[in-house]
């Protein structure tokens, strides 16, 4: 069992009541943030209505604290534009355009030259 500063204190200062966090939240009082996601177990129930006790509550990959520090995605969402790209495969996961809408230029970009290249053939042979 670990038993760092932290621990010592955090049942005072995470924002929840330690009666609430046993029986409710079913959190660990003695810790801040109980799964160990980046995100305070207060967080979690409050601001951000996330699992407290799994750090990935969405199950796309990535952490609740990484979702929400580091990608600025929703915690609660696998796929937080609804692109169907999940988060972690989404090069702009908070973007619906991309990647789609850059996939859809290239398509037609390809299927354009491609015809055009057709066409300068035809006309060439006759
Ligand atoms: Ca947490
Ligand atoms: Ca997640
Ligand atoms: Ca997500
Ligand atoms: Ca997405």
């Amino acid at each position: 069992m670990t038993t760092g500063s932290r621990t010592a204190t955090s049942f005072k200062d995470d924002g929840l009541k330690d009666g609430d966090e046993v029986n409710i939240h079913h959190t660990d009082p003695l810790k801040v943030d109980t799964d160990g996601d980046g995100l305070a177990d207060y967080e979690e129930v409050i601001t951000h209505e996330t699992n407290p006790v799994k750090a990935d509550t969405d199950g796309d990959g990535l952490s609740d604290g990484e979702e929400v520090k580091v990608h600025n995605t929703n915690p609660s969402k696998s796929d937080s534009d609804s692109d169907l790209w999940s988060d972690p495969t989404d090069p702009a996961p908070i973007n619906p355009l991309i990647p789609n809408a850059i996939i859809i230029v290239i398509a037609v970009t390809v299927l354009l030259a491609a015809y055009l290249q057709r066409r300068r053939k035809i006309q060439f042979h006759h």
